[in-house]
């Protein structure tokens, strides 16, 4: 976990940036990784989500160039990647250049002005740890191609949902990975204090007032560190078997089917495996509604229990969770958490939550304690706020 605060990042991405270019840049852009609160595996369903900005941002320091050339170096690879944007594909330049030169595909696709750049990135988003590094990473980059290339998209809400939109399409095309979109919404859209319920059939949003710090809770995150891969093919599969269930129930997306059909709904469906992945979209996506409405009324202690069901519900009927994440929760929740959750695409990465402030520390003690009674690999815990979207630091 990097110690580093924002203007010391900011700064150090600057003088790297003339270190490997010979220049100063244009300018500094972030943008923030993201927990999920609830709703998992729910917005390529048409679903709905509830993720919070991290204060954990990826930062790039950016200059146009003359041609259409895309330079890119990262604090924490070796190397400079060079691409000719027109050569940007599913093959070139791979690695985590793709997720960079892959927006800037994707902005040109719709058909926006764009050319050549110089970029440096670094970040402080934990890597690999379900925290959205990835997304991070796209959105700074689509903030800094906004404001150099003049595009003005990071000014209006519709500006950064159309970003948001081609970031996505470079992490499914470019990337390869066949994420939903929650993400770099998150990224682009959330606001400081606040949860964004994204509605991701219409593409509404509203911000939700979060700030546990108030009632005396924060929100601890725990990077398991089991390995997590969103481009193998485990997500791909679940992500299939959502697609194919609505098709046989004759609807365009799970979100059709309203909680109180289910039933009647599981009943048509071939398989008990199938049947268990529909339960948890549809119960999930309601479970969304039921924690807004807990977070608005203040009940933290039915936040948690949602949470709890959100995991079980993950953990039994998805299949997504892992050992780490279910001695994670269930660590948590001994020790008095009001409730815990894997939060991301799962797998392995990180769990998040609700705990009295003055019990942060020891749950975290309690949860590494556990890992090293069962051998897993020590877990990093750290409390979070919701913080700001991505923007232009300088
Ligand atoms: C990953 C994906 F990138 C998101 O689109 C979402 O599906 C999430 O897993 C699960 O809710 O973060």
């Amino acid at each position: 976990m990097s110690e580093r605060t924002p203007a010391e990042v900011v700064d150090a991405v600057s003088v790297a940036f003339e270190e490997a270019f010979g220049a100063a840049p244009a300018g500094v852009w972030s943008a923030p990784g993201r927990v999920n609160l609830i709703g998992e595996h729910t917005d390529y369903n048409g679903g709905l989500c509830l993720p919070i900005a991290l204060p954990h941002r990826t930062y790039a320091a950016a200059a146009r160039r003359d041609d259409d050339v895309l330079r890119m170096v990262s604090a924490q690879q070796d190397g400079v990647v060079e691409v000719g944007l027109d050569d940007v594909s599913p093959e070139r330049p791979g690695g985590w250049a793709s997720y960079v030169a892959g927006v800037l595909w994707a902005l040109r696709r719709d058909g926006l002005t764009v050319g050549g750049l110089d970029v440096l990135v670094d970040s402080t988003v934990p890597l690999g740890a379900g925290l959205s590094s990835s997304a991070a990473l796209e959105c700074a980059v689509a903030s800094a191609a906004s404001d150099l290339f003049s595009l003005d998209l990071l000014d209006s809400a519709e500006g950064r949902a159309r970003l948001a939109a081609r970031c996505v399409e470079a992490e499914n095309v470019i990337a390869g990975a066949p994420t939903g979109g929650m993400d770099q919404s998150a990224s682009l859209l959330c606001d400081e204090a606040a949860a964004l319920l994204l509605d991701c059939r219409s593409g509404e949003t509203r911000q939700v007032p979060f700030d546990l710090d108030a009632a005396g809770y924060v929100l601890l995150v725990t990077d398991t560190r089991a390995e997590h891969a969103l481009v193998d093919g485990q997500y791909a599969a679940r992500r299939e078997a959502c697609e194919q269930a609505a098709r046989d129930l004759g609807v365009e997306t799970l979100r059709e089917i309203d909680p109180s059909g289910l039933d009647v709904a599981l009943e048509r469906l071939g398989s008990d495996e199938v049947r268990r992945r529909v339960r948890h979209v549809v119960t999930e996506i309601d479970r969304v509604t039921l924690t807004v409405a807990a977070l608005e009324a203040g009940d933290l202690d039915e936040v948690g229990r949602l949470f709890d069901a959100s995991h079980a519900s993950l953990r039994d009927d998805y299949e997504v969770s892992c050992e780490e994440l279910d001695v994670a929760t269930e660590t948590a929740r001994s020790e008095g958490a009001l409730g815990a959750r894997m939060t991301g695409g799962g797998f392995g990465g990180s769990c998040i939550a609700i705990v009295r402030a003055s019990d942060a520390d020891r749950v975290g003690a309690a949860i590494a304690k556990a890992f090293e009674a069962q051998g897993f690999t020590a877990p990093v815990s750290f409390t979070v706020t919701a913080s700001r979207p991505a923007d232009r630091d300088r």
